[in-house]
């Protein structure tokens, strides 16, 4: 998952232990300029374990990320997922962002 900087929100800001993917807290973060801008944008890892309000519907789905600033901005982005069953026989999805 990365959080992009853009004209209004600098993603450095993002306090990683209070974003919110999905019901889940992220398991690892580092802060890099991932669409190569000039600008430090925020990866986290989340494990899709722990991401209780993931979507269990295959195709395209909407799924929130949550989040405060350090200091007191809250933020939200909502984006479409795709929900792809696994080839096994096991019950849970993984995600393709
Ligand atoms: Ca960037």
């Amino acid at each position: 998952m990365a959080i992009i900087s853009s004209s209004s929100f600098d993603a450095s800001t993002a306090d990683p232990t209070a974003v919110v993917f999905a019901g889940a807290l992220a398991e690892r973060w580092k802060l890099m300029d991932f669409d190569k801008d000039g600008d430090k944008d925020l990866i986290m890892v989340f494990k899709i374990r722990g991401c209780e309000d993931l979507p269990t519907t295959p195709g395209l789905n909407e799924v929130v990320l949550v989040g405060w600033a350090f200091g007191t901005q809250h933020f939200e982005g909502i984006d479409r997922v795709r929900i792809v069953p696994r080839r096994t026989s096991e019950s849970s999805a993984k995600i393709i962002l």
